[in-house]
Parts: C-alpha cells; sequence; structure tokens
C-alpha cells in the first residue's frame, strides 16, 4: 500500500508543503494518542479558559493546540501558525514559506460521548500574507478521529483518504474521494429553526415533504454535530451540510471560521466533485477580514448545493 511520503512524492515537488503536511500529519498521530486515553489520564471536561471567540476551551481543545504548536515548531518550513485556541497569528521561522491555520480539535464539546472529532487543516504561502482567499491554498485536509484515523487530504488534484496504522505509517485507502451529484441526506441543526432565513426554511421544508415535494425524493438528516464527522460523511457518500447564516449569528457573519473550518473543508470537498457556497458565492472566493473571520457554510453534492442557491436566488 501507499505510504503519506510516498503518495506526496508523487502530488508535489516542493519540499517545504510536503513537510508541512508530514508535520500536521505527525501532530494528527499524537493527538490520536491522546484522545483515546484522555478518561484515563483525567484530561476530560473544560479547561477554565475562554478563546478569542468567547467560547469555553476544553482541555483537550489546549493539549491539541499544544501538539500541533510543537511540531510546527520544528519545522523550518513554518512561516505562521493560525489557531483557532489562539488569538493572535504565531510568527515561526523567519526562513518559512508556508502558513498554517488550523482549528487543533474541532467538534470538541462532543468529547466527552465518545464522537468522532477532529483536526482541521489549511495551508497557504506565506508570500500572500494571512488573509488569502481559499483559492489560495496550497493543501488542506482533516484528521478525523473515529473507529479508524483518518488523514483527508488534498493538493491540488483529487482528494485522498489515509488510514492510520498500527505502526503509525498513513496508508492510502481511498485514492480519490467522490461526492455523488446527487443525494438524499442532508445536515443541518434543526435546532435553529427559528433563526432560518427563508432560504433555509424552504430548502428544509422542501426536504421533510419527501416524494411530495417540489424535490420529489425522499431525505434523510444526519447531524452529528461535529464538522468533521459529517463532512466526511458527505465525502464518502454524498449529502449536503448547512450552516448557513441566521438570525443569531448574522452579526457574527455565520457560526464556522472561515480560515480553518470552511476553507479547507471547501478545498476538500470541491476536490472530490462536491461544492462550496455562502449562498451568495463560493467559499473560496470569500476575501477574508481577518484571521477568526466567521462565514455561512453550505457543502456537499453540486445538485444540492445547488437547490439551496436557488432558494437564495428565489428569497
Ligand atoms: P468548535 O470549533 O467550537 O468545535 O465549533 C464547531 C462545531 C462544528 O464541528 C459543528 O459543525 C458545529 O460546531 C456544531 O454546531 P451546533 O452546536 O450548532 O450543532
Ligand atoms: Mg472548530
Amino acid at each position: 500500500m501507499t505510504n503519506l511520503s510516498q503518495w506526496l512524492a508523487t502530488e508535489t515537488n516542493d519540499d517545504k508543503l510536503a513537510s508541512a503536511i508530514e508535520s500536521m500529519a505527525a501532530a494528527g498521530v499524537e493527538i490520536a494518542t491522546v484522545l483515546r486515553q484522555a478518561p484515563i489520564a483525567g484530561q476530560t471536561g473544560l479547561a477554565g479558559a475562554t478563546n478569542v471567540q468567547g467560547e469555553a476551551q476544553k482541555a483537550l481543545d489546549l493539549i491539541s493546540n499544544d501538539i500541533v504548536l510543537k511540531h510546527l515548531r520544528e519545522n523550518p518550513a513554518i512561516s505562521i501558525l493560525v489557531s483557532e485556541e489562539l488569538d493572535e497569528a504565531v510568527e515561526m521561522s523567519s526562513q518559512g514559506e508556508v502558513i498554517v491555520a488550523t482549528d487543533p480539535l474541532d467538534g470538541s464539546s462532543n468529547l466527552d460521548v465518545n464522537v468522532t472529532v477532529g483536526t482541521i487543516f489549511s495551508i497557504l504561502p506565506a508570500a500572500g500574507g494571512l488573509l488569502q482567499k481559499g483559492t489560495a491554498q496550497l493543501a488542506a485536509g482533516y484528521v478525523a478521529y473515529g473507529p479508524a484515523t483518518s488523514l483527508v487530504l488534498r493538493i491540488k488534484g483529487a482528494t485522498s483518504v489515509f488510514t492510520l496504522a498500527s505502526d503509525g505509517q498513513w496508508l492510502l485507502t481511498v485514492a480519490a474521494a467522490l461526492v455523488p451529484e446527487a443525494s438524499g441526506e442532508f445536515a443541518i441543526n434543526t435546532a435553529r429553526e427559528r433563526f432560518w432565513d427563508a432560504a433555509t426554511k424552504n430548502y428544509v421544508k422542501e426536504s421533510v415533504a419527501g416524494e411530495a415535494g417540489a424535490a420529489g425524493k425522499r431525505y434523510n438528516m444526519r447531524w452529528v454535530g461535529s464538522m468533521v464527522a459529517d463532512i466526511h460523511r458527505i465525502l464518502m457518500r454524498g449529502g449536503i451540510f448547512l450552516y448557513p447564516l441566521d438570525s443569531e449569528t448574522a452579526s457574527k457573519g455565520g457560526r464556522l471560521r472561515l480560515l480553518y473550518e470552511a476553507n479547507p473543508m471547501a478545498w476538500l470537498v470541491e476536490g472530490a466533485g462536491g461544492r462550496s457556497s455562502t449562498g451568495q458565492q463560493g467559499i473560496l472566493a470569500v476575501e477574508p477580514t481577518g484571521i477568526h473571520q466567521r462565514v455561512p457554510v453550505i457543502l456537499g453534492s453540486a445538485e444540492e448545493v445547488a437547490r439551496m442557491e436557488d432558494w437564495y436566488r428565489r428569497s
């Protein structure tokens, strides 16, 4: 089987980029080990601190952030680190050529119930500065800590999936993920219905109407509440993930963060033939204005993203 280093050698001749990816993959191996034993080590619950976005940090959020920092500090290719858990961008090596933006442990509210969580990352050229559009990404990926530990990765080509073997190697298990164009599965937090805009209400109403509705087919709903798990399902079998703008998140621009959640996930989903949108434009075209900027997120099967966009045009 092809391992990560062999795959990198065929996908890019940019050694700095390859080493940045290897560093994030190594951080993922270490975080996986910590997560597996966290309840035994007593690494559970809140850390007693809040991040710049006012969210309570879990002990494992901070431990994961430290692991990523350690691995990236050891790598002279890294110029700057942006992390969900750090208020400011951190300068790394002055000779560094790439920026890494990461959510070291996304979905951490699910930790205490042993649901899949993940490390999301985006890699950008240092020359472009901190605020670059998603189209400028050199690569993006996530590590999903689930029944298997998966590394999902894309440089410019296909979106590939590696599985962590017991000897610590990442082995290629899906060369090119394919998000089917059509799907009958949608993912949204329906408890937020009272905040939804007309487009979201209409999209969901049409979906739950099933065969009798305008969409003319039956839908199923799935919401893990952990973006990595929800996006992994979509990469494996299609569907749509929705965290649209709603009246409660409107003043902040949305719920999920552009640099280290929306952009890397859009990069991966588009690499697998799916689509991304804010409802108004493609996610990768959004001009960032701040490192912790939020954005509405619509990701998944092309036909479903188009149906949601259609509701935005109509309302
Ligand atoms: P986090 O970065 O604080 O973990 O928040 C992001 C998570 C995503 O993984 C998930 O899609 C979303 O928040 C869930 O939101 P909700 O609590 O509204 O279901
Ligand atoms: Mg997050």
